[in-house]
């Protein structure tokens, strides 16, 4: 059964960190199929639109995400590669890991990211706006970056919609 595991916060030292590779031969060990199901649980419970490793204390490429826009599917994406990268646009954003807080990043507007499944198999997930600025953002996270090393004005929540997304929910959404 997956449980709901705990997600550090900024100034835990493993968010800091270079994430692993993932060894191919890793993802059908039942336990690392017990850590996707146990992110997907996790971030769902939070709520946020993604999680990745790091922010559940395990320092290893991967994480997961459920963005509801343009029908895009929950995704495990496994050793992460951009493949792609259009436009720059300022962005508010937030992250479960600096709870509380949003700011104002520069992204790109649509991406292309390849990697695995849980499956092993290779895929490649490509979007525009929330589902491209997600993607960006848990890259940074198995790189040991956290949003507001890049963000300026760094603030609480003013409105109704970035109190959307500092709670991480969908922006869209409110
Ligand atoms: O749930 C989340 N929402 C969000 C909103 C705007 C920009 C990025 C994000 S990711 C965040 C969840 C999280 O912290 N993932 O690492
Ligand atoms: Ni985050």
């Amino acid at each position: 059964m997956p449980y709901i595991r705990e997600i550090i916060t900024d100034g835990h030292p493993t968010l800091r960190k270079v994430a692993k590779k993932v060894d191919p031969k890793e993802i059908s060990d039942p336990l690392f199929q017990q850590l996707i199901d146990d992110m997907f649980e996790t971030m769902y419970a939070a709520p946020g639109v993604g999680l990745a490793a790091p922010q559940v204390n395990v320092s290893k490429r991967m994480f997961v995400m459920d963005v509801q826009e343009d029908e895009h599917e929950p995704a495990v994406v496994i050793n992460p590669k951009i493949e792609l990268a259009e436009e720059e646009v300022e962005m508010t954003e937030g992250c479960l890991s600096v709870p509380g807080y949003v700011g104002e990043i520069t992204r790109f507007r649509k991406v292309a990211v390849s990697g695995l499944d849980r499956n092993g198999q290779k895929i490649r997930l490509e979007g525009e706006g929330l589902y491209a600025q997600c993607l960006q953002h848990e890259i940074d996270h198995l790189n040991g970056v956290l949003y507001i090393d890049k963000a300026k004005n760094i603030r609480l929540p003013q409105t109704e919609e970035e109190h959307g997304v500092a709670e991480a929910a969908q922006a869209e959404a409110i």
